[in-house]
């Protein structure tokens, strides 16, 4: 075998290895999820026709031509019975793209699909698309909101980090071919707007996140809920803010839906993330809240603190001390599998089951708002444990 075979035969070997693996709950257990040993998604899973030019000819040495960074905040579906991830993988580059990977049982044995999704511009083109949430819509589509970036045209000379974000629509039938509608309409910037699977009173419904600048959330309140009209000329006319951030919390600085909600016969489940900034940078954690089945934008229950926070080697990565959704899937079992991305570099799983979530949002005492209600809300449990 020459060098080039030789060497081609090993990469190919740890790639199958590495797709193929294994993946198992980890002991660890707070009864509400489980986490699971390995990353599902890695840089390492993209296909070695993606990085590789595999001719020995204008390739002899078998070097990485095209470099994968991250594989990174996915939305996520059921697709016949695969769990499908739309992965957002950013390159070398630093430029993110969708692709699509596919697993027999949610849990490993992630494999992409050959070619990266082909997303049509529309507008001037963008710099930067990612993070998609997909909705299966009663309207019968597939449809794909992600945030779409582009150079602000009113920043200073010399300014080349100002950017403007809005939200991408695009529709599908098979997740392959897209039909690429106009961008929200928003008088704000927006990331992290998810389309309610629903028509509400026959209109479309968007939890949306205004905010005044690409990093500052500014007065955007928090998760916002909007009605629309037209999907093929999407505009919010009317945002009221659904779920708010406070001052000493975990989404003191910003806070943002994740997946869209799952239909519960208590209520709509949602998952967010929530932010918060400290000596160290900005925290990203995971929470969780229910909003009436009939008024989708009512809040109904909330959890005090987050749901998930980075752990271990969760912990570490492109932009650290962040865990961030965009993804979940329920089976018809009620078993719910929970896709996040940790420090903006790779995707993980955890499972769990819709009654144990909804029993985790309804039962869960609030946040108080202060320390003194901290301490009432804990000596509540005790008194019931000791003295029942
Ligand atoms: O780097 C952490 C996250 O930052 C942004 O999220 P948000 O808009 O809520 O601040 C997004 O760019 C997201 O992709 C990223 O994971």
């Amino acid at each position: 075998m020459t060098n080039f075979q030789d060497r081609l035969k090993k990469l190919s070997d740890a790639h199958e290895a590495l797709i193929t693996r294994k993946n198992s709950p980890v002991e660890a257990d707070n009864g509400i999820y489980r986490r699971y040993k390995y990353p599902i998604v890695t840089a390492e899973h993209t296909p070695l026709f993606w990085r590789y030019d595999l001719d020995p000819e204008t390739n002899p040495y078998l070097m990485e031509r095209i470099g994968v960074n991250a594989t990174l905040n996915s939305g996520a579906i059921k697709w016949g019975d695969k769990y499908v991830l739309v992965v957002r993988t950013e390159g070398n580059d630093r430029k993110s793209f969708f692709a699509v990977a596919e697993s027999p049982n949610g849990i490993d044995n992630f494999r992409f699909w050959d070619y990266p999704i082909t997303m049509p511009e529309w507008g001037e083109p963008a710099t930067n698309v990612y993070d998609m949430r997909l909705t299966a819509h009663e309207d019968g589509w597939i449809y794909g909101v992600f945030c779409v970036e582009r150079k602000d045209p009113n920043a200073p000379a010399g300014d080349l980090s100002s950017a403007v974000a809005s939200a991408g629509i695009a529709r599908t039938k098979d997740l392959v071919n897209w039909e690429r509608l106009p961008d929200l309409k928003s008088e704000s910037q927006q990331r992290n707007v998810v389309l309610h699977p629903e028509f509400v009173d026959g209109k479309y419904a968007f939890y949306t996140r205004p905010q005044d600048g690409f990093i500052d959330a500014g007065n955007g309140g928090g998760i916002g809920w909007a009605l629309i009209d037209d999907i093929t000329h999407a505009e919010v006319k009317e945002e009221k803010i659904i779920n708010l951030r406070y001052y000493h919390t975990i989404k003191e600085l910003k806070n943002g839906e994740g997946p869209h909600p799952i239909k519960t016969p208590k209520g709509w489940l949602h998952l967010a993330h929530g932010v918060r900034g400290c000596a160290a940078g900005l925290r990203y954690v995971l929470y969780m809240y229910m909003t009436e089945l009939e008024r989708p934008w009512v809040p109904l229950a909330e959890p005090g603190g987050f749901f998930m926070a980075p752990v271990d080697e969760e912990r570490v990565g492109d932009v650290s001390n962040v865990l961030f959704t965009n993804g979940w899937i329920a089976d018809p079992d009620g078993t719910v599998y929970i896709y996040y991305a940790s420090s903006d570099t790779r995707m993980h799983v955890a499972t769990s089951t819709i009654d144990r979530l909804v029993d985790y949002c309804m039962n869960t005492p609030a946040d108080k708002l202060a320390t003194g209600g901290s301490v009432e809300t804990l000596k509540k449990l005790i008194d019931k444990n000791l003295h029942k």
